[in-house]
């Protein structure tokens, strides 16, 4: 049988997003199947059944008349949502172990963190300067996440165990042992008042675009051995409101902030962002998409399709994630 053509469409720039690395694992695990790297010389758009994709530009999917599936390389799909001739064809992201267990690892260690006073202690030592803080323990903090998904559920789980108090927010009711779970914009509210540390891990969506603003920071919860609260963003740029970012650390509304996404990336050169001393940022990389686990995911997804099985973690188009 004539398998489908995948064509790889990658416009990452980043090193974890070299065309020629990805290329070379949809090869090895699509071994009767024409796999194609975009722009390709010699390729007909209609032989194209799949694509696997990492930020296209605006219609170039459309090109395409046979598509079948396509495969976002990542797991927020905001750039593809955002184009509007996108084929209504099913649009499927990521959601892997592997995936996940990264961000617990980010989320995790930007916790720690501000509860150890890191900020303070690496001052501390640029200055030599002898002078420890009292430390409190875990569970003098409550840790709330926005976005209760495949991601913010399993970072809330190990914040648990490590013994902060965790909560969580999201659009539908949930049930997760050990963590208060709000849902819904009527909850919003008392989700953020007993917040001192707020996690952001929604998706981009009309509904969430700049919902990181100081009018949400204003209700923080300032009652921890904190003070101030902190803020932690590695959904995405589009999430935040960042001059009301920068102006809530500058006036101790945010005590705060480890950030890994921006409005623009790379984040310009004269971003203060960059420089503020109480900002921590990472450029895109709490959780990267792994060639090698990914490559076997789609190669895995695109057997079951033919197959005629159900695709896995297909985006719903009307809620945009
Ligand atoms: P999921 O779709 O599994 O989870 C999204 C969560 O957000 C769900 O709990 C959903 O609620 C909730 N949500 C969505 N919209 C709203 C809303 N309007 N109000 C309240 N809750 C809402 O996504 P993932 O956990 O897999 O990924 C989350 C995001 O993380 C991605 O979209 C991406 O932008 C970002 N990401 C960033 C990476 C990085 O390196 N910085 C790496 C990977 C992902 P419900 O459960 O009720 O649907
Ligand atoms: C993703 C990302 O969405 O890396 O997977 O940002």
């Amino acid at each position: 049988m004539n398998k489908g053509t995948l064509a790889l469409l990658i416009h990452g720039g980043t090193e974890n997003w070299s065309p020629d690395r990805w290329k070379s694992r949809f090869d090895d695990v699509c071994k009767d199947r024409r796999v194609l790297l975009l722009p390709d010389t010699a390729f007909d758009p209609a032989e194209i059944h799949y694509a696997a994709v990492w930020k296209p530009g605006p219609g170039e999917l459309a090109a395409f008349p046979n598509l079948r599936v396509i495969f976002n390389l990542g797991a927020g799909v905001d750039a593809l949502m955002a184009d509007s001739s996108l084929p209504k064809v099913p649009l499927v992201r990521v959601s892997v172990g592997d995936l996940t267990g990264r961000m617990t690892e980010y989320v995790v260690l930007h916790v720690l963190m501000h509860h150890r006073q890191e900020l303070y202690l690496r001052a501390s030592q640029r200055e030599r300067r002898w002078a420890p803080k009292s430390q409190w323990p875990a569970s003098a903090l409550s840790v709330g996440i926005m976005g209760l998904g495949a991601l913010g559920s399993d970072a809330a789980d190990a914040l648990r165990r490590l013994g902060f108090r965790v909560s969580g927010w999201s659009n539908s009711p949930k049930q997760i042992d050990g963590i208060a779970c709000f849902h819904g914009k009527a909850q919003l509210d008392a989700f953020l008042q007993q917040t001192n540390i707020l996690v952001c891990l929604l998706p981009l969506t009309p509904e969430t675009r700049h919902i990181l603003n100081r009018g949400l920071f204003s209700k923080l919860s300032r009652n921890s051995p904190l003070g101030a609260p902190v803020l932690i963003n590695a959904g995405r740029g589009g999430l935040q409101a960042e001059a009301d970012i920068l102006d809530c650390l500058d006036d101790g509304t945010l005590g705060a902030a480890s950030l890994d996404v921006f409005a623009i990336e790379p984040l310009p050169a004269d971003s203060r962002f960059w420089t503020h001393p109480n900002v921590v940022l990472t450029p895109h990389n709490a959780a990267d998409t792994d060639p090698d686990e990914i490559s076997k995911y789609v190669a895995r997804q695109i057997e079951r399709f033919e197959a005629g099985t159900r695709l896995e973690n297909v985006v719903d188009p009307k809620r945009g994630y």
